[in-house]
This record gives C-alpha cells, structure tokens and sequence, in this order.
C-alpha cells in the first residue's frame, strides 16, 4: 500500500468546493458556486455559496509568494497558522469581532472561516461614503481587551513567555520592519510615489531627526513584545456595516508594542480626515477620538480589575502605561501614514482621488501629518494635542 503524502498546492475554484464537501459544510445535492475574491495583497480567498439556501463560508488560503509582487517574492505559508491561531485567540477574547473559524489546514495553509460578505471592508465602504457609527466603539473595546488578555498583566510571565514563543513571525514582521520602518526613509526599489512628490520624499530621506525618530520606534517594534498584536490592523482589514464590526487577517500578528495596533487604527482613520471635509472631516475625528476613549475607558478597567501583577496595581503604573501606549500609537500612526502615501501597498483612500492634484495635496498632508506625529509624539502628551497637530496638517 502507497501512502499518498499531502503537499501543498493553491486551490483552484473546483478545487475549494470539493474541499468544503469532503469537509460536510455542504450537502452533496446541493448547487454551489465559488469565486476567488482575494483584493489584499497576499492570498488567495475563495468565497463558496450554496445557491439554494445561500449559506456562504470563506476559504483563505497562503500563497507562497507575495501577490502584490509576484513569485519573485517568496513568502512563507506557515503565515497561515499564525492568523488561524491569532484568529483563535482575539475570538476567544471578543468573539464578536472577529470570524469564526470552522477548520485548518496547516498543509495547505489554509482557514476555512464564516462568510462576512454580507459586510463591506471599511476603506471601502469610508470611501464610497458610509461612515459606519459604530466602528470606532467596537475598534476601541477589540483594542482594549485584546491588548489587556494577552499582556503579561492578564496572562502572568510564563503563559505570556509561551504565547510569545508560538506567535514568533519573523518573515511577515521583516516585511513591516522594511517597508514600514526602513524603505520609505531612503530610496529603495520598493517605493512607489509620482514624480511630483519626488521633491517632498527627498526632503523626508534628508531629515535626519526624522530617520533617528522613526529608528526609535523600529526598535520599540523589533524589541518590545508587550501584546500579541494583529499586526497589520488598517482599515482594510476591519468589514464592518451599522452595527457589526468584525477584524480579520491577523497574518502579521506578533508579540510587539501595543500602540502599533492602535497607531494603525489611528492612522487608517486619518486618511479619511485627510480627504474629507466639513462634517464627514469631523465625523472621522470624532471616530479616531471614541477609538481612544473607548479604548481608556475599558483598558483602565481591566487593569484595575484583573491584573494579576501586584507591582502594577498602583495608579501612577497604569497612567504610565496609557502614557507609553499613546505616545507610541501617535508616532507609528505617522510611520503608517508615510508608508502608505511613497511606500509599496498604498491606500485606496489617496490612491483613488482622480484629480492629479488633489491627491498630491492630500499625499502632501498625509506626509506632513505623518512626520510631525513622529517627530512631535513626546509632547503629543493629550488627545487635544493630537487633535490639534493633525487640525494643522489639513
Ligand atoms: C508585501 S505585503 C504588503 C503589505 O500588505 C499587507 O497588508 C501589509 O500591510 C504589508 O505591509
Ligand atoms: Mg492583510
């Protein structure tokens, strides 16, 4: 007798209906369809609808290169067992925002999950105009609960220690160390930006206080594991509609600082400050205030409540910490915010102004935002100053 052994291969369409028959989400009788949906810039997903009852599922899977680049890239597929598993994790700390997931396959470097479709990705749905009320609520308990139990102060050492060891991700954090963290601040081969903003992006490449700033805080990145993080937390991978909000694509999740996360949220929601105007301007500065307060609010209450470290108890600690927190989440929202404007994987929020010149306007204050969010962090000490710094970007 032969033993066939499993090996990886991407899935085709047919390929990942077959699969979610042999794996009984479906009736044998029953009439699917599939279609690849994949728009990141890594996988491939591939949404499957029974037509009869319209039951949906999700299967994701790792391509073993970089999408956005092509095969010349390679990329590890064990990614997929680290967003599976981070996947598990935030589930089992705010269920309700995150996808439920049915099945792994670490051959295939795939995650069979529940079907959000009826949702819209959020930078979509900010751009064609939705604003989704409760987006910034829900951002800010996610940020706060994951970052409080899965710290060591929820955790204890140990447990902490073990989790640290089995979220060590060191292909997809040198991916966010280059093109967060160093690219954008020389001229590297992955920089994308039009020639007219070449005379802005020389002068970020000559700004030494700049590069010494954002060298700061990629050392906080390589070396401080706080939190397990969700590691690439945009607006591009939150769905959300009215009244559900849910996060997905925890591939780059990690063991690093806490403020990454809420600086990525802080920045994602920028943008839209950055092209809107008037009351809907307003509206995404009031989203990026609930995600902090909300954030405060409930992250002071489980410390209070649940820290298990005795030395941490005292008030002048926590305040302490949502200092750091805060310090740090402004200056990696300017990293965000630089990379995404002259660096590889843009956002469609800039990307998508047709006016040649409104967008290079709002390229030029999302770099001048950016910039001064990390050079001025240490005395962007309140909300109101944070407020203030990005008022005068505009
Ligand atoms: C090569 S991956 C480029 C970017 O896509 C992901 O969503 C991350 O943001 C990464 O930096
Ligand atoms: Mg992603």
């Amino acid at each position: 007798m032969s033993i066939v052994k499993k090996t990886y291969k991407p899935l085709t369409e047919a390929a990942a209906i077959q699969l979610a028959l042999n794996l009984q989400f479906f009736n044998e009788d029953t009439d699917l369809t599939c279609r690849e949906i994949g728009d990141g810039n890594l996988n491939l997903v591939f949404h499957i609808v029974d037509s009869i009852d319209k039951k949906g599922l999700i299967i994701k899977q790792a391509l073993p290169y970089a999408k956005v680049v092509g095969e010349s890239w390679p990329l590890t597929v064990k990614r997929a067992k680290i967003e599976a598993d981070a996947l598990k994790v935030f589930g089992h700390i705010v269920p309700d925002y995150v996808p439920k997931v049915y099945y792994v396959d670490d051959v295939l470097a795939l995650t069979v999950m529940e079907d959000l479709s009826h949702l819209t990705i959020a930078r979509t749905g900010f751009i064609n105009g939705e604003t989704y009320p409760q987006i910034s609520k829900h951002l800010g308990e996610y940020l706060a609960k994951t970052l409080f139990y899965t710290s060591d102060y929820a955790l204890g050492p140990e447990l902490k220690k073990e989790q640290v060891a089995k979220f060590i991700n060191p292909e997809l954090c040198h991916i966010t160390e280059d093109l967060i963290f160093t690219d954008p601040y020389y001229d590297a081969d992955t920089n994308e930006f039009e020639e007219t903003l070449r005379p802005d992006v020389e002068t970020l490449w000559q700004d030494e206080e700049l590069k010494f700033h954002v060298a700061v805080l990629k050392k906080s990145f390589l070396t401080e594991a706080e939190v397990l993080l969700h590691g690439d937390l945009h607006t591009g991978s939150v769905f959300a509609d009215h009244e559900e909000t849910k996060v997905i694509d925890p591939e780059f999740a990690f063991y690093g600082p806490a403020g990454f996360d809420i600086g990525q949220v802080f920045a994602n929601l920028l943008f839209q400050v950055i092209v809107t105007k008037d009351e809907k301007q307003e509206l995404f500065v009031n989203h990026v205030q609930t995600v902090w307060n909300v954030f405060e609010e409930q992250f002071t209450q489980l410390w209070q409540a649940e820290t298990k470290d005795e030395l941490s108890k005292s008030g002048s600690f926590l305040n302490y910490i949502i200092s750091k927190y805060f310090e740090d989440a402004v200056g990696f929202a300017g990293c965000e915010l630089i990379r995404r404007t002259i660096g590889l994987a843009h956002v469609a929020d800039l990307d998508g102004i047709a006016d040649d010149q409104k967008r290079l306007a709002a390229k030029r204050k999302a770099l001048g935002l950016g910039t001064a969010l990390i050079k001025q962090r240490k005395g962007i000490n309140t909300f109101d100053k944070f407020i203030a710094v990005v008022k005068a970007s505009l």
